[in-house]
């Protein structure tokens, strides 16, 4: 684990390093309680789908794409109401069907999160001969004036911490599906 978020998990943060949260613990924290008993493949299907984030993500109403599926698109999200946002425009940074690994940056959108950039990865592992995944997000941004670094940090945590309970329930009956599936009952 510490060894995936060596290799996928860097920042070079610019400016005044207390303006920054680069969340390690955060981190370290997910990787407990997100190891999803499911088929991996499900998981970075879903993740993988740039253009389509609300099919796991809660706050998610609707995205639109400006320009094709491909690394340095952007799309434009609705969030839904009862959060401090409303839209969201990101730009897709790296996309690696191999490694599994996806970083998006918010370039503009109606938020208080500049500079936003995360690092979503899935590693599939193989635990008691069952299949898993681990997904590890990590992310940095720019603590908005009049915020803390800890605020910003719980803030954001909250919301990821959402995203991958819903990525887990939604891959899970997922997997269960294309089970039944392919057992003709
Ligand atoms: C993600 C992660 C985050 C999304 C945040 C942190 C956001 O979409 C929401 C509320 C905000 O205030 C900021 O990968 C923003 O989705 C749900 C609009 C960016």
């Amino acid at each position: 684990e510490a060894e995936y978020i060596r290799r996928f998990h860097r920042y070079d943060p610019k400016g005044n390093q207390n303006y920054w949260v680069v969340s390690q613990k955060f981190v370290l924290s997910f990787l407990k309680i997100e190891r999803l008993t499911l088929l991996s493949l499900t998981v970075w299907s879903l993740v993988r789908r740039f253009d389509q984030p609300q099919r796991y993500k809660p706050f998610v109403s609707r995205c639109m794409m400006q320009g094709d599926f491909a690394v340095g698109c952007l799309r434009e999200v609705n969030i839904k109401s009862g959060l401090p946002a409303t839209t969201s425009t990101e730009r897709l940074e790296q996309l690696d069907d191999n490694e599994r690994i996806l970083s998006i940056k918010i370039v503009g959108g109606d938020h208080k999160l500049q500079n936003y950039s995360s690092v979503l990865t899935a590693h599939p592992e193989i635990i008691d001969g069952r299949p898993w995944t681990l997904v590890i997000e990590s992310f940095i941004v720019d603590v908005p004036e009049g915020n803390t670094r800890d605020d910003t940090c719980f803030f954001v945590e909250s919301l990821i911490k959402c995203n991958i309970k819903s990525l887990a329930a939604i891959s899970e009956s997922l997997a269960v599906q294309d089970l039944t599936e392919t057992i003709d009952i």
